[in-house]
């Protein structure tokens, strides 16, 4: 009889047996994560056959169209945590404020943030979504507040994602390198296949929404260019141009095979008031954790986005992540157009 392989619980005890770590309360919050990521896959693997697809007809506190599967992912997600007695807190991409857990159930010691269902855009036509989530530990046993959950992103002690595609897929760090993880539904258990994910720090694929590319400021304007000249430009070889229209299905790609997501600032947003278009505390967070475990980086442009100290539950902010060879580059270039 075939193996059935290793279990993202016996994963889990497995590493912290390694790091010497007692995980009892870890493993059974990220079997909830788990748990709430095997409903959403089968709900989003069924779409219509399930009447979840759709506009809501209402806004997030983003000011962003939200679509039923934004909403129910919310709710399936609040409820499988909310009663795990883990967490103090629970910060959504749905919610204007932090929702508290509710009196009946008893408060833990991690606070979680979490983007319900990314990649909005893609959920009519079935295209690749995920759920991403960021965590962090609540040292005091008050209940926390909004402000709890502004910790640099040096601080999280979990960072992973749920990628809702072909295959359901559950990538996840706990500070000791990136591992994956895919749902066999006939046991309904994420099974070990991706141990050690590497981003090579060599790539010729960028990813950016190039539909913007009159509102680029100097630095991704020149970068893509000198891509686009290919092996007649100064890079001397072709560059490949990849836009899944969601973060987690970009980034996911970058991790398998390389690669370096652009969602940076730009001339629209700067008019707006905009600090970026995606949101610190729980995609750049902790999809730049990931990132960097996985042996590349994660910045702004200006800064290493996990350094940064968030001042907002729904703060923005500019994002160039992936293969390290180009994330330093474009670093680079952004040093030499503010010089
Ligand atoms: P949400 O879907 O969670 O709002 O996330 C934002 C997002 O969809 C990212 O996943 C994706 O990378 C980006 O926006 C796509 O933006 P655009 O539509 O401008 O290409």
């Amino acid at each position: 009889m075939s193996e059935l392989g290793t279990t993202l619980t016996q994963y889990i005890i497995e590493q912290g047996r390694a790091q010497n770590e007692s995980r009892g309360a870890f493993t059974a919050l990220l079997n909830d994560v788990a748990t709430a990521c095997k409903r959403l896959s089968n709900l989003v693997r069924l779409g219509e056959l399930a009447g979840v697809l759709g506009a809501a007809g209402q806004e997030n506190v983003q000011g962003e169209d939200q679509k039923k599967l934004d909403i129910i992912a919310n709710e399936v997600f609040i409820d499988a945590m909310q009663r795990s007695g883990l967490l103090a807190g629970i910060a959504s991409e749905e919610m204007d404020e932090h929702y508290p857990i509710p009196n009946r159930f008893p408060r833990g010691d991690y606070l979680l943030a979490f983007d319900p269902l990314d990649g909005s855009s893609n959920i009519d036509v079935n295209g690749a979504t995920g759920t991403i989530f960021s965590i962090t530990r609540h040292v005091d046993s008050s209940a926390p507040g909004d402000s709890d959950f502004l910790k640099a992103g040096t601080e999280q002690v979990c960072a992973g994602y749920c990628l809702y595609s072909s295959a359901s897929m559950l990538v996840l760090t706990t500070g000791h390198g990136v591992a994956g993880f895919t749902l066999d539904n006939s046991v309904g258990e994420f099974i070990l296949t991706h141990p050690d994910i590497n981003v090579p720090r060599e790539t010729s694929e960028y990813a950016i929404n190039a539909s913007y590319a009159r509102h680029w400021l100097a630095p991704e304007k020149r970068y893509i260019e000198e891509c686009n000249a290919g092996t007649e430009g100064p890079r001397e070889r072709n560059f490949n141009m990849r836009w899944a229209g969601s973060m987690v299905g970009d980034i996911h790609r970058i991790l398998c095979r390389g690669g370096v997501f652009l969602y940076p600032m730009d001339a629209k947003l700067q008019a707006a008031g905009k600090q970026g278009k995606l949101r610190l505390l729980y995609e750049a967070n902790p999809m730049g954790m990931l990132i960097e475990q996985a042996g590349g980086l994660a910045h702004t442009g200006t800064e290493r986005i996990l350094e940064i100290q968030p001042d907002s539950l729904h703060q923005r902010v500019p994002v160039i992540m992936g293969s390290a060879d180009e994330v330093e580059r474009l670093i680079r270039y952004h040093e030499e157009a503010s010089a």
